[in-house]
């Protein structure tokens, strides 16, 4: 099955999963893209651990995610992902690309998230909780059967998959295996601030 719309067609991505909740729903509509960034840190350790940000406030507020935000006007992704991480959590980091996922919600006819993801295995500065966000280390021992199983750290909690977004199971896990993925989730948002999926797609790009 090929990618959905919006999607970037390679003939080297290669499908991971492809499911759906609302059995025939159709790929939401949209005309315009707008540019996000998502930095995760992965300490190799031992004990290996990731850190996730707590939002306080906003968009995604009391969900735990990476570090990042919206790409200004003449900054490249790249530059974004390191001033989000900057302002977010205090530290800078040498980071690397990983996935690209697309994001459309109903009520948001036009616009599609394009959220460049990207991966850290270092940081240098302090770690510092700011305004928007608490970070705070996660054991990043995974079950994903391409890993090497490792035995939880005793003072380390599991990666909190009940309050991150929806989706994040399903590409997390590539993350930290270091397997290059693309995505799309499109969400349905009956309620305010809350987001059910619809439909997803996740390939891993087989380079
Ligand atoms: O600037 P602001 O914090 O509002 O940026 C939103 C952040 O949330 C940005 O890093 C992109 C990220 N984001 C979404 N949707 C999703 C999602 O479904 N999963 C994850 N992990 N992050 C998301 O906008």
């Amino acid at each position: 099955m090929s990618p959905p719309p919006g999607v970037f067609d390679d003939s080297n991505v290669v499908q991971y999963i492809e499911t759906s909740s609302g059995g025939d729903h159709v790929w939401l509509p949209f005309t315009s893209k707008k540019l996000y960034t998502n930095a995760f840190i992965v300490s190799p350790g031992p004990p290996r651990k990731i850190l996730l940000g707590y939002k306080k406030r906003g968009f995604g507020a009391h969900l735990y995610n990476g570090f990042g935000g919206k790409v200004e006007d003449g900054e490249s992704p790249g530059q974004a992902a390191l001033r989000e991480l900057k302002e977010e959590c205090g530290v800078e980091a040498r980071l690397n690309h990983c996935g690209t996922l697309l994001f459309v919600t109903t009520g948001e006819p036009e616009w599609a998230f394009q959220i460049e993801l990207y991966r850290a295995d270092a940081y240098s500065g302090t770690l510092i909780e700011s305004e928007e966000m608490r970070p705070e280390w996660f054991s990043a021992h995974d079950d994903h059967p391409l890993e090497i199983p490792e035995i939880p750290h005793p003072s380390l909690r599991p990666i909190p998959y009940d309050s991150m977004w929806p989706d994040d199971v399903h590409w997390l896990p590539l993350l930290l295996a270091n397997r290059p993925f693309v995505g799309r989730a499109d969400f349905v948002n009956d309620t305010p601030g809350k987001y059910n999926m619809l439909r997803w797609w996740f390939g891993v790009l087989s380079t």
